[in-house]
């Protein structure tokens, strides 16, 4: 394999001549929040300590920054928090060439903050196993956030203690799109499932140790159907009775505005605080059909107290009530971008996804952004048309799209995302996703030139690791 082919590409990385020989005596040591981690990822647990980790006070390294050298002393790593030793180690996984390490000199930090993957587990159910090994995969590339995409129109995936019937019934569908949507047609094959809170604790702490952080999102107040089909009163329409929906789409039925509906949602958000402990929570926003508020007496009456222009801002007034919800617990809300028009709360994340405008548009108006465009970032898009392809809501989004985003100096990071609708299995996510999220993670990393031929020759070093750890990705 070529030398020193990192992905993403570290800031500054010289090349010395020759190699640091692994053995069965090597070891490492280090703090204790990474040593363990350390050992397993380069399956090195012998009792010497050739493989030096150490906090030093250091502001210059930032967050995630990290120093590492590979000399015939040894290899030693310095950083200012325990995410730059772990980013380090992956460094040294990507570097190493069997039981060689090439003499190196790497001083490192990223451009973004905030380098994510949504994943929808709502309309597929995707396997607690698969999560563990999806977060461990986005660890490799220097992927710190995983935002978890746990409720939709077609299923509910969080277990709620207060309200059983929302997994007992929510989690659950009597079929499912058949084909693509636009085929109209749907199967008759039952799916479900959901994570226990003990699962998804479980889910945070493997995470954490790996340096990732979880976001969940309970999308409100569209994208409900499957809450509504468990708790009729939820809706705006409770005397009849909803299915949880098998179609993909957008579903028309959202929630009601009334003061009991906004207090069973901050019911789920205490109980979702207390199981995720990053500071941000996503409560959605996206594609709200007004029609249902629009018809609604009640959500008239809302408007009228609040006093706000029509129903139209009633997305911005709900925002703003869970906002105010997740402030109680020192908590940010987190939004998608439609929700910018109808005021956004101080404080919250705006997730840029109808587009780079948007984005832009977004970080103008003086929010924090997460930028997430479709025509970038959406993974659940195929690369090209062709028969070997599986089937994707549309196609087009080659590894060089993506890696051609240049998002604004000033968002908060980038996002690959994995809409679940056409990968009903984890072998599908990770055709989808890699190796599309490596370009995710160069363009929230690296700073300075962009090179695509330079980054594929990189990626394709690194692509027998990902064939030894046995992912399903889409090869180049
Ligand atoms: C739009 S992106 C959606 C999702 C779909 C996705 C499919 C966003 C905030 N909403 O519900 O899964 O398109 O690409």
């Amino acid at each position: 394999m070529s030398v020193a082919s990192l992905v993403p590409r570290p800031q500054t990385l010289r090349v010395l001549g020759g190699h640091l020989h692994l053995t069965a005596q090597t070891g490492v040591r280090g703090p204790a929040a990474v040593v363990g981690l350390a050992r397993e990822l380069l399956g090195l647990s012998g009792p010497g300590h050739e493989i030096d980790l150490a906090l030093v006070d250091d502001p210059g390294l930032g967050a995630e920054g990290y120093r590492l050298t590979v000399t015939d002393d040894g290899v030693r790593v310095r950083a200012a928090r325990a995410a730059g030793l772990r980013w380090a180690v992956q460094s040294l996984r990507q570097l190493r060439d069997g039981d060689r390490l090439p003499f190196v000199e790497i001083e490192d930090r990223p451009a973004y903050g905030w380098r994510g993957s949504l994943l929808d587990v709502a309309r597929w159910c995707h396997p607690l196993p698969f999560l563990r090994r999806y977060v461990e995969l986005l660890a490799l590339y220097k992927l710190n956030t995983l935002h978890l995409h746990l409720t939709d129109d077609q299923g509910w995936r969080f277990e709620v203690l207060k309200y059983p019937r929302l997994t007992e019934v929510g989690a659950f569908r009597a079929g499912s799109t058949a084909g693509h949507l636009s085929e109209g047609r749907a199967d008759d094959v039952p799916h479900g499932g959901f994570y226990t809170q003990r699962e998804l604790r479980e889910l945070v702490d493997h995470a954490a140790r790996l340096g990732v952080r979880i976001m969940p999102e309970i999308d409100t107040p569209g994208h409900v159907q499957a809450a509504i089909a468990a708790y009729p009163w939820l809706g705006n329409t409770p005397s009849r009775p909803l299915p949880v929906r098998r179609e993909w789409g957008i579903s028309r039925h959202i929630l009601n505005v009334s003061d009991r509906t906004v207090g069973f949602v901050e019911d789920v958000l205490d109980e979702l605080v207390d199981v995720f402990p990053f500071t941000y929570v996503h409560i959605g926003g996206d594609e709200v059909p007004l029609d249902e508020w629009a018809a609604s007496p009640q959500a008239h009456r809302r408007v009228a107290d609040e006093g706000l222009g029509g129903p139209e801002q009633l997305l911005g007034w709900w925002s703003r009530r869970l906002a105010r919800h997740l402030e109680r617990y020192g908590r940010r809300a987190a939004v998608w971008d439609e929700v910018v028009q109808s005021g956004v709360p101080h404080g919250t994340a705006v997730f840029g996804w109808r587009s780079v405008a948007q984005v832009e548009g977004a970080v103008r108006a003086g929010h924090r952004v997460v930028a997430a465009p479709y025509e970038h970032t959406y993974l659940d898009w195929a690369e090209t048309e062709g028969p070997r392809e599986p089937l994707a809501i549309d196609s087009g989004l080659t590894l060089s799209r993506v890696y051609g985003y240049r998002p604004p100096s000033t968002v908060l990071g980038v996002q690959g995302q994995v809409w679940s609708e056409y990968l009903p299995t984890p072998e599908l996510v990770e055709w989808r996703a890699f190796p599309r999220l490596a370009a995710i993670a160069e363009i929230g990393w690296s700073s300075g030139e962009r090179d695509f031929a330079d980054f594929r020759r990189r990626l394709t070093a690194q692509l027998p690791l990902l064939d030894r750890l046995g992912v399903g990705y889409r090869p180049l």
